[in-house]
């Protein structure tokens, strides 16, 4: 081989080579782009579920903390009765709630007196099915979940405790294993009903419950749809993992209600907002920003867990999808509510 016979071959080994190169780059940018082409989901799954970071919680204090005894606040969302939009029980729904909204905690609402409710004619193995499936997907998806015995017309817990407790214990056998489901157990009491009459209520579905699951959370109402938390915090029950839920919404609830709540943390009283919307407390009527940013404020000063009503396309404020908007997951920016981007906003700000 001469000397230009080697320069030649040393041309071809290096043009070889560069080929060889731009292939290998070709193929890397085309895998990266495929990955980062990735579903959100998929992402989110890299970053762990909710439940994985926080695992079991419990009650301290005034807060709920997690497996690492540092305080958390669940975010979540509430379907609209059970009976009324069943559709909304869906895997694909939740999840985009997870990985769209941030929420990390879905609440089944299953009303007892209102529309086929599970006292008052409703199909009681439709709804458990319901509920079941609910929690499942929440499950799955490493959410918690609540387990809401929606009373509402039924003012009084006490009308329907038998049925109650059967449903309770049903649950709780189910779920035993299951940390992240939490069990309220009385929506809101109204009308004339007394915190001695909630009281006497907890005392025979508590028990119920931690016969099946020692250390689930439980959540009580109060009375006048509960607000009554300064009533709760005189003669509290004495069981361990009970939260006190306190309501609100934003345009009839105002200083009066904030006050309270501030006043019975002090007081050493739990409470965790189960229900909430920015509207007023028919669930219609006009938003009001400037009480909503309020509640806010207070929200996260103190970190509490808070629970949005209602996740349906229903023509009122308080559905968080518009009600020209008939899917039942992946929902478009446009596709929302007033009131449901500015949740989404909202629980989209956190961590
Ligand atoms: C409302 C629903 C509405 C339904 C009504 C039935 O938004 O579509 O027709 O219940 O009575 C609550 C209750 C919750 C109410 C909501 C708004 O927990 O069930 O939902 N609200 O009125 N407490 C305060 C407000």
């Amino acid at each position: 081989m001469d000397n230009n016979d080697r320069k030649e071959r040393e041309h071809i080994m290096k043009k070889c080579k560069s080929k060889l190169v731009f292939i290998l780059y070709l193929v890397v940018t085309m895998l990266t782009s495929v990955a980062s082409v990735g579903t959100s989901s998929e992402v989110y799954a890299a970053k762990k579920t909710p439940f994985k970071t926080h695992g079991t919680l419990k009650v301290k204090g005034t807060n709920l903390v997690d497996k690492n005894g540092k305080v958390v606040q669940l975010r979540g969302v509430s379907t609209h009765g059970l009976s009324w939009f069943p559709e909304y029980v869906n895997k694909a729904g939740f999840k985009t709630l997870r990985d769209d909204w941030n929420v990390n905690c879905i609440r089944l609402a299953m009303y007892t007196e209102e529309y086929a409710g599970y006292c008052s004619g409703g199909n009681q193995a439709e709804l458990k099915a319901l509920v079941k499936k609910g929690v499942k997907a929440a499950t799955e998806l490493g959410m918690y979940v609540i387990v809401d015995w929606h009373i509402l017309n039924d003012g009084n817990p006490l009308t329907h405790v038998n049925e109650a407790k059967a449903f309770f214990q049903e649950m709780s056998k189910e779920f035993k294993k299951q940390d992240n489901v939490i069990y309220e157990i009385c929506n809101e009491p109204n009308g004339s009903v007394t915190w001695s009459d909630v009281k006497k209520y907890a005392n025979k579905i508590i028990p119920v419950i931690r016969k099946n699951d020692k250390n689930a959370i439980v959540l009580v109402g109060s009375p006048t749809w509960s607000q009554d938390t300064h009533e709760a915090v005189k003669s509290p029950l004495k069981y361990q993992n009970v939260m006190y839920t306190l309501h609100f919404y934003a345009s009839t609830h105002k200083d009066f209600l904030r006050d309270r709540l501030k006043k019975c943390r002090k007081q050493g009283l739990p409470i965790f907002i189960s229900e909430f919307g920015i509207c007023d407390a028919s669930g219609n009527g006009a938003i009001d920003y400037k009480e909503a940013n309020e509640w806010k404020k207070l929200i996260d000063k103190y970190k509490i867990s808070h629970v949005c009503w209602n996740l349906s396309n229903k023509a009122e404020t308080s559905s968080l999808i518009s009600s020209t908007c008939s899917k039942i997951s992946n929902w478009k920016y446009s596709e929302l509510s007033n009131q449901g981007k500015w949740i989404r906003k909202w629980m989209k700000s956190k961590k």
